[in-house]
């Protein structure tokens, strides 16, 4: 079987884009493949972040992986800082990244803003810390949103980089698997940027643990335009987004939705999506209430994850080691 890997940061609450653009897919596909799923909480020590806000956001995002329908049987799912060998290879595997392929990264840009000088290194070379995360695994796939595209095109550059260097197949190339359908969801409050869990306003994201009234505000205040027509057109990029939301979460044609709402206004359509979202996010809620009550059952799932793939991860190492002449 292949084998998948992906990660999302504890750096709040998960929203409705990596749900749709990562997490959805992952259930999905989960039979086909050999999967390995991770809370990269060494990623979101990249920018500041509260202790306890940390160690409460990784048991939340563990307890929503399952609540969204991972299967243990299937896969496994564990943290990042629990096994060693990521921060390893990614100070490895820095040596070895020329700064011009970091200089290029524009989420780096978009993140960093105007913050260059006092800025942490460790979200220049985040980038580098990811690549070493799916390489560790000898990943063949790694389902991610959109906005992950640039991240695992430098990850394949770097393995065929180092691969070519010492003349072995120390690494497997990995390839980005992105979705059409909700690969890039928008904030609501600005749909010309993409909905992100670090967006100081709340109402530009809907989190997979809002509760219906929450839901119905922020989907009513949601950017749309004067025009009251409800069709997909780039033109109108709020009322395409929560189209292309509700396209997502029903599965349906764009011709058909259209049609749904044919003649009627946006009041008509922002209700049907409330209530598609409302009824979505109903079981995943349940489910991750009486996951996240239960902490010691949690820790457990957490640590035979890590027990599982610590083996995968220094198999790779030893490769890397004995390549370079390191130990
Ligand atoms: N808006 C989005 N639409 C579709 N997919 C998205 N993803 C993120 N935003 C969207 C996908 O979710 C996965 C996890 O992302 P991450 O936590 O590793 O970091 P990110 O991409 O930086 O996501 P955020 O929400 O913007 O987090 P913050 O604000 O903490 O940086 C990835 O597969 C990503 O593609």
């Amino acid at each position: 079987k292949k084998r998948v890997f992906s990660g999302i940061q504890p750096t709040n609450n998960i929203h409705l884009g990596n749900y749709l653009g990562a997490i959805r897919n992952w259930v999905e596909t989960q039979d086909q493949y050999d999967n390995i799923f991770c809370i990269v909480d060494l990623h979101a020590i990249t920018l500041p972040i509260e202790p306890k806000e940390l160690h409460s956001n990784i048991r939340k995002l563990a307890a929503l992986y399952l609540a969204c329908g991972l299967d243990l049987s299937k896969c496994s799912l564990f943290v990042q800082s629990h096994v060693h060998q990521h921060a390893e290879l990614s100070w490895i595997l820095n040596c070895y990244t020329p700064m011009g392929w970091l200089n290029r990264m524009t989420q780096f840009k978009t993140k960093a803003g105007e913050d260059m000088e006092s800025v942490g290194t460790g979200l220049y070379c985040y980038p580098v810390l990811m690549a070493g995360d799916i390489l560790l695994y000898q990943t063949d796939m790694v389902p991610v949103g959109d906005d992950q595209r640039q991240h695992v095109e430098l990850t394949r550059d770097l393995a065929q980089r180092f691969n070519g260097l010492y003349n072995k197949p120390v690494f497997t190339i990995p390839k980005a698997d992105i979705r059409t359908a909700g690969a890039r969801i928008m904030s609501l409050a600005d749909p010309t940027k993409k909905m992100s869990k670090s967006d100081p306003n709340p109402n530009a994201y809907i989190t997979l643990l809002d509760d219906p009234k929450t839901i119905k505000k922020k989907i009513g205040r949601a950017t749309t335009d004067s025009e009251r027509l409800v069709t997909f057109d780039p033109a109108r990029p709020g009322i395409t987004n929560l189209l292309t939301i509700y396209q997502a979460l029903t599965g349906q044609s764009q011709q058909h939705i259209e049609a749904e709402f044919a003649g009627k206004g946006y009041g008509d359509f922002k209700a049907a999506l409330t209530d598609c979202l409302v009824e979505t996010l109903a079981p995943i809620q349940q489910r991750y209430h009486e996951l996240i009550s239960d902490m010691p059952a949690l820790e457990g799932v957490l640590k035979q994850g890590a027990d599982e793939v610590r083996p995968l991860a220094e198999k790779t190492m030893i490769k890397v080691k004995k390549a370079i002449g390191l130990g």
